[in-house]
C-alpha cells in the first residue's frame, strides 16, 4: 500500500506542473459581474450594493475544481491569473492592454475578447468614479506636487507615495475561526434576528443598521450559494469520472462543499475547505492585494486536527497534503497591479499570505503544538514560495521550535520570517489592546501584525522617500529629476550652511515637510475610502463590525484600534549620506558642501577617490555610535511627529520601515547620494544597512537596529530587517545552533522582524546571467520571497549588492 504521504506528494507535483509554466492571464469575470451589478444599484447604501454585487458574482462566475485537487474552488480561470478591481483603479483600464504588453515585470496575458469587454462595458462605467481619481482630485496642491505630477495625475513622483490606490485594503487577517466554528448560516441568522428587532421608527436603525444587516444576510447567502455550486459541479464531475479513486474523491468534495462554510466544520479537512472558501471569497470582495493573510493556522486548526489525530482519521502527512493543496491554489492568484506605480512597488508579484505559527497563547504561555511542526516540516519538504510562513518568537520559545525554525531557514528559501512577541505585544498593549488580543496577534503581510477582531484600520500606508528629503535639502527644495520646480520649501543655499547643525536643520525641515504631506495625504485617504469601499463578508466575521453594525472600511469603529503607519524609505542610504556630510564636510573639512553637490551632480564621474573617501565615514549597520546616533535622530523626528499629530486625526499613524520594493522606484528619482550610491540606483531597504555598508557581521547589524530605535515612544511599527548569509556559515548542527543563538539575541534585543537570505553570491550572479537554469531559486525580497528570475533587473542587483556575511 502506498504511504499517504507519497501519494500526496505525487498529487501536489501534478497540480504544480499544471500551472507553473502558464502565462498569467487577466481574468475579467470578477470585474465584469461586479460592474454589472453596480450599474443596477446606484443610489443605494454602499454596503448593500457591495453585498448584491458579491451575490451576483457568486451566482454567475464560473466555478472550478481542478484535476488532482482535494480542495474545491478558484477565484479565477485555470492556470495563473490576476483579477481586476475597477472600483479601485478603473481609470487605468482603458490603457490596460497596452500597459500590460509593455510592462517589464510580471507581464500578464489579456485576451482580445476580454479587452473588448473591458473597453466597452467596464472601463467607461468607472471613468471618473474610481478611488484613484477621487483621491488625486482631492489632494491639496502642495500634497499633489510631491505625490503625482500635477500635469498628469496618472504618474507618480515617488517623493511621498500613497499606496491606497493600489489596493482596496491594507494587508489583512480575517478571523477564520468564526466561519469554521460557527458557519455562515448562523452568522446570517443572527443578522436576520437583529434586523427583525430593529425599530422601524428609529431613523439611525433604518439608515445605518438596516442596510448593514441586510448586507450581512445577502453576503452570507452569497458565499454559501457559491460553495454549493461547487458541490453540484463535483457531483457532475464524479458522474463522468472513470477512475474509481478520483470519482470517490469528487463525491467527498461534493459532500464537504454541501456542508461548509454554511455549517460548522466537523473535521480538519472541512475546516481547511471552509478557510479556503472564505479566503477566496474575500478576493472577490476586494483587492487586498496578495495580502489576505491566513492568521494563526496552527492555533485555529489545531482542535480539529487533534480530534482527527486522536480518532485516527488523519496523520501529519495527510494534513500536509491538504495544506499543500491550499498553497497551490493560492499560488495561482497573482497580484495584478493595473497602475504602473503599483507594479513598481511590488516587483516579482509580491505576495504575503502570511501563515503564522508559534508565539504565545492568550494567557502568555507558549502556544506551539504538534501542528506548528507540521507547518515547518511542510515548508522544508515543499520549498515553494507559498505560503509566506511567519514564526512568532518569544523569550520562552521551546528549543525544539527554535531548532526547527533554524533548520527551515537554513534551507535557504527565506522562510520563515521571524516576528518578535517581546516587541510586538507590549506595543499593542500600549496602543490600547487588551492583553488577550495582543497575545494572540497574527502576522499580516510583510511584517505587520493584526488582531483580527480588534484591528479596524484598513487604509494602506504612505511612503516617504528619505533620499528625496536629502536631495531637497541639498538643492533648496528642488530635485534634479524635476528641474527647477520648487517641490517643497526652501531651506537654504549650501554656501550658507556654516556648521553641521545648520545642514542637519535643513535636512530635518525637508524630512518633516514630507512627513507632514504624508499625514495630510493619509487623512484624506481615510476619509475618502469609506465612500468607495465596503467589505460585507469581512465585516460579517469581525466582532466589532457586527457589534456596531458598521462596515470594516468605516473611518472609525467604536472599540477598534486603528493601527496605521507611514514608512521611511531609504533609511540606511540617508544615514550614511548624512554621516559622510558630517564627517567629511564639517568635521574633517575634506571638501565643501557645494563641491560635494557638484560631484553628486556629476554622478561621481571622475571623482572615484572622493567617492571612496565618503564611504569611509561611519556607516549604519556596524554598531557605530556616530552613525547610529544619526539614525536615531532621523527616527526620533518620525516618532515625535506621529506622537504629536496622529491621534488628532483619530487613528495611529506610526513610523514603519517596510519598503516592499518601493526602494527601487524611489531610488530611480534620486540623484547620486553622499554615501557613494550612484544616481538612480535603489535605496537601502527597510531598516537594513545600505548595500555593502555593514561590514562587521550580523550582531553589529542587530545592535545598530537596536541603537537607532526610540523606545520611549510607542508610535513605532514594524522595522523590516534583512540579513544575507553565505550558506557555509550555517553548515551542519553547529550552523543551526549559531542561527538559533542569533535569533535569541534578536529576541532579547526586542527587534520587530528578521529574515535571512542564505545564498551564495556566485549563485545569484549565475542566476542573473542564466535565468533559465535557476527558475527555482527563491530569495527573500522585502517581507516576502520571490523567484529571483521573476524580479526586475534592478531588484536582482539590489539583492546581489546586499552584504553576504561570511561569519556569525
Ligand atoms: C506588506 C506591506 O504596505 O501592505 O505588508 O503593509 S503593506
Amino acid at each position: 500500500k502506498k504511504k499517504s504521504g507519497g501519494f500526496l506528494r505525487e498529487r501536489t507535483a501534478k497540480i504544480y506542473n499544471s500551472f507553473v509554466l502558464s502565462k498569467p492571464r487577466i481574468d475579467i469575470e470578477r470585474g465584469k459581474y461586479f460592474t454589472e451589478s453596480f450599474k443596477t444599484t446606484e443610489g443605494q447604501p454602499l454596503i448593500l450594493r457591495w453585498a448584491k454585487a458579491l451575490y451576483h458574482i457568486a451566482e454567475n462566475i464560473p466555478v472550478y475544481i481542478d484535476d488532482h485537487q482535494l480542495l474545491a474552488g478558484r477565484v479565477g480561470c485555470q492556470g495563473k491569473y490576476g483579477l481586476i478591481y475597477p472600483e479601485l483603479d478603473g481609470c487605468f483600464l482603458d490603457q490596460l492592454a497596452e500597459n500590460v504588453k509593455n510592462r517589464e515585470t510580471a507581464p500578464f496575458y489579456l485576451a482580445d475578447e476580454d479587452a473588448k469587454i473591458i473597453n466597452e462595458e467596464i472601463a467607461p462605467y468607472w471613468k471618473g468614479k474610481s478611488f484613484y481619481e477621487d483621491l488625486a482630485h482631492s489632494l491639496p496642491e502642495d500634497v499633489l506636487k510631491v505625490t503625482y505630477n500635477p500635469e498628469d495625475i496618472y504618474t507618480q513622483r515617488f517623493i511621498v507615495s500613497e499606496t491606497s490606490s493600489m489596493r482596496s485594503a491594507l494587508q489583512w487577517v480575517h478571523d477564520y475561526e468564526t466561519p469554521i466554528v460557527k458557519g455562515f448560516k448562523a452568522i446570517k441568522e443572527e443578522a436576520q434576528k437583529e434586523l427583525d428587532a430593529l425599530d422601524p421608527l428609529e431613523p439611525t436603525d433604518m439608515i445605518d443598521k438596516a442596510p448593514f444587516l441586510q448586507a450581512i444576510v445577502i453576503v452570507s447567502d452569497a458565499i454559501v450559494l457559491w460553495a454549493k455550486r461547487h458541490a453540484v459541479l463535483a457531483k457532475e464531475m464524479a458522474a463522468k469520472e472513470k477512475n474509481a479513486v478520483r470519482k470517490q474523491e469528487l463525491l467527498t468534495i461534493s459532500e464537504i462543499c454541501e456542508r461548509v462554510p454554511e455549517y460548522p466544520a466537523r473535521n480538519f479537512r472541512e475546516a481547511i475547505q471552509c478557510q479556503w472558501f472564505t479566503q477566496m471569497f474575500s478576493r472577490f470582495e476586494q483587492k487586498t492585494g496578495a495580502t489576505v493573510s491566513n492568521g494563526r493556522m496552527d492555533q485555529y486548526l489545531y482542535p480539529l486536527y487533534k480530534k482527527d489525530l486522536d480518532d485516527g482519521l488523519i496523520d501529519a502527512e495527510q494534513a500536509k497534503g491538504l495544506l499543500e493543496c491550499m498553497w497551490l491554489g493560492m499560488a495561482q492568484y497573482l497580484d495584478l497591479y493595473i497602475s504602473p506605480a503599483g507594479a513598481n512597488f511590488n516587483s516579482g508579484c509580491a505576495h504575503w499570505e502570511a501563515v503564522t505559527v508559534g508565539g504565545v497563547d492568550e494567557n502568555g504561555n507558549d502556544a506551539t503544538n504538534e501542528l506548528t511542526y507540521v507547518f515547518l516540516q511542510s515548508k522544508r519538504e515543499f520549498p515553494f514560495n507559498y505560503p509566506d510562513l511567519a514564526a512568532r518568537i518569544h523569550e520562552r520559545s521551546p528549543e525544539r521550535y527554535l531548532y526547527e525554525v533554524a533548520e527551515t531557514i537554513k534551507d535557504g528559501s527565506g522562510f520563515p520570517k521571524l516576528i518578535n512577541d517581546e516587541e510586538v505585544i507590549p506595543l499593542l498593549i500600549a496602543k490600547g489592546a487588551d492583553i488577550a488580543s495582543a497575545n494572540t496577534y497574527a502576522v499580516s503581510g510583510c511584517t505587520e501584525v493584526r488582531m483580527p477582531n480588534l484591528d479596524t484600520f484598513t487604509s494602506a500606508c504612505p511612503y516617504v522617500n528619505l533620499g528625496a528629503a536629502l536631495e531637497l535639502a541639498l538643492n533648496n527644495g528642488r530635485m534634479k529629476m524635476y528641474g527647477d520646480e520648487l517641490l517643497t520649501i526652501e531651506t537654504g543655499e549650501l554656501k550658507d550652511f556654516r556648521t553641521w547643525e545648520d545642514f542637519w536643520k535643513a535636512y530635518l525641515a525637508q524630512q518633516q515637510y514630507l512627513i507632514k504631506q504624508a499625514f495630510k495625504q493619509q487623512l484624506i485617504v481615510v476619509r475618502l475610502r469609506e465612500k468607495h469601499f465596503a467589505a460585507p463578508m469581512g465585516s460579517s466575521i469581525h466582532a466589532l463590525c457586527m457589534k456596531n453594525k458598521k462596515d470594516l472600511h468605516s473611518a472609525h469603529i467604536d472599540g477598534g484600534i486603528d493601527l496605521g503607519y507611514f514608512d521611511f524609505i531609504g533609511y540606511g542610504t540617508v544615514v550614511d549620506s548624512l554621516s559622510a556630510i558630517k564627517t567629511m564636510v564639517f568635521d574633517n573639512n575634506k571638501l565643501t558642501l557645494e563641491k560635494l553637490n557638484e560631484i553628486l551632480d556629476k554622478n561621481f564621474e571622475g571623482y572615484e577617490e572622493i567617492r571612496q573617501m565618503l564611504m569611509k565615514a561611519p556607516r549604519y549597520g556596524n554598531n557605530d555610535p556616530e552613525a547610529d546616533a544619526i539614525a536615531k535622530a532621523i527616527d526620533l523626528d518620525g516618532v515625535k511627529f506621529a506622537h504629536q499629530y496622529s491621534k488628532k486625526m483619530g487613528f495611529n499613524l506610526d513610523l514603519r520601515y517596510v519598503p516592499v520594493t518601493s526602494h527601487v522606484p524611489f531610488g530611480k528619482v534620486v540623484g547620486a547620494t553622499p554615501n557613494g550610491r550612484t544616481k538612480g540606483t535603489f535605496l537601502s531597504d527597510g531598516s537594513s544597512a545600505a548595500h555593502g555598508a555593514d561590514v562587521k557581521g550580523p550582531t553589529a547589524i542587530l545592535m545598530s537596529n537596536y541603537n537607532s530605535k526610540n523606545r520611549g515612544f510607542f508610535e513605532r511599527a514594524a522595522r523590516l530587517l534583512n540579513i544575507k548569509l553565505s550558506p557555509a556559515v550555517v553548515v551542519g548542527e553547529e550552523g543551526t545552533h549559531k542561527l538559533m543563538s542569533i535569533i535569541r539575541s534578536w529576541c532579547d534585543l526586542k527587534l520587530w522582524h528578521l529574515q535571512f537570505n542564505i545564498v551564495n553570491q556566485a549563485t545569484l550572479l549565475a542566476a542573473k546571467k542564466n535565468p533559465e537554469r535557476y527558475k527555482d531559486l527563491l530569495v527573500r525580497v522585502a517581507g516576502y520571497s520571490a523567484y529571483f528570475v521573476d524580479l526586475s533587473p534592478e531588484l536582482q542587483d539590489d539583492i546581489i549588492a546586499r552584504t553576504a556575511h561570511a561569519t556569525l
